[in-house]
């Protein structure tokens, strides 16, 4: 946990969000700022800043984390089937586009166009 940490605050209740899955592993609730019909972030609770932190020996909590994804997705909007679908990114640093530093992936999805998008 990191004192000044926006995410970690959520992680742990202290400030609001609009949570829609939580395990042992991470939190997942709805971006305040909303790119796509679906947009979800999905937070592991140990506060790693980036994938440019990530050791092999966080390989079974991330690997399980992101098992859960195609189930959250589809429970919270995005559509089944290849024609449905979602984008799973992770902005890692300053020139990866980061701008929370803890690690956190975006879950995005929903009928097109999405902002900006064709
Ligand atoms: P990134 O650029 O990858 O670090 O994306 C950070 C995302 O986090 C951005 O889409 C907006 C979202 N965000 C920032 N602060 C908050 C917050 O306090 N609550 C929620 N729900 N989302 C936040």
């Amino acid at each position: 946990m990191s004192e000044q940490c926006i995410f970690c605050k959520i992680v742990e209740g202290k400030i609001p969000a609009k949570i829609v899955y939580h395990d042992e592993d991470c939190v997942v609730f709805h971006d305040i700022n909303p790119a796509a019909p679906v947009h979800l972030l999905m937070v592991p609770r140990k506060h790693v800043v980036s994938m440019q932190e990530i050791l092999p020996e966080d390989a079974l909590w991330l690997g399980r984390m992101l098992s859960k994804v195609p189930e959250i997705a589809i429970q919270n909007g995005c559509n089944p089937g290849p024609a449905g679908g979602f984008r799973l990114t992770a902005n890692a640093g300053i020139e990866g586009g980061q701008e929370v530093p803890h690690l956190h992936f975006h879950i995005l999805g929903g009928k097109r166009p999405w902002k900006g998008q064709k």
